[in-house]
């Protein structure tokens, strides 16, 4: 078995986290190196290397994540705006491998990002 990634550990309670929203498919919590005001991740409790591990059965979830990350945006105040970021593998700087969200916020965000 491999070993368990820290956001299977997190879903699994067995570290903490400082969790804003959970519910049966996925949680959100404050990323621990926040690169914004608000930086928040969105993870499914099922375990997902990545986005490009997703399949066609993932739809509902996908959707589902996106509309959590909505109603978080608002909760937030994000009213001027918001990024949305999935990095993905090893070009896209992927470093936990289960999928991830981010949600960035309240402060401009440039691009193109490095
Ligand atoms: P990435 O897209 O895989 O690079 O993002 C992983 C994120 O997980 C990154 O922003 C980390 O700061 C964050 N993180 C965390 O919030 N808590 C942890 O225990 C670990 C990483 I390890």
């Amino acid at each position: 078995m491999p070993e368990p990634t820290i956001f299977k550990k997190i879903i699994d309670g067995e570290i903490p986290a400082d969790i804003v929203y959970e519910d049966d498919q996925c949680l959100a919590f404050r990323d621990v190196n926040p690169q914004a005001p608000v930086h928040i991740l969105v993870i499914p409790r099922k375990e997902i290397a990545s986005l490009a591990e997703t399949d066609d059965g993932d739809q509902m979830l996908l959707g589902h994540m996106m509309l959590v990350i909505r109603k978080l945006a608002a909760e937030m105040g994000l009213t001027n705006g918001f990024r949305v970021v999935a990095n993905t593998g090893v070009d896209g700087g992927q470093t936990v491998n289960h999928l991830h969200f981010h949600l960035l916020g309240q402060r401009n965000l440039e691009w193109p990002p490095g």
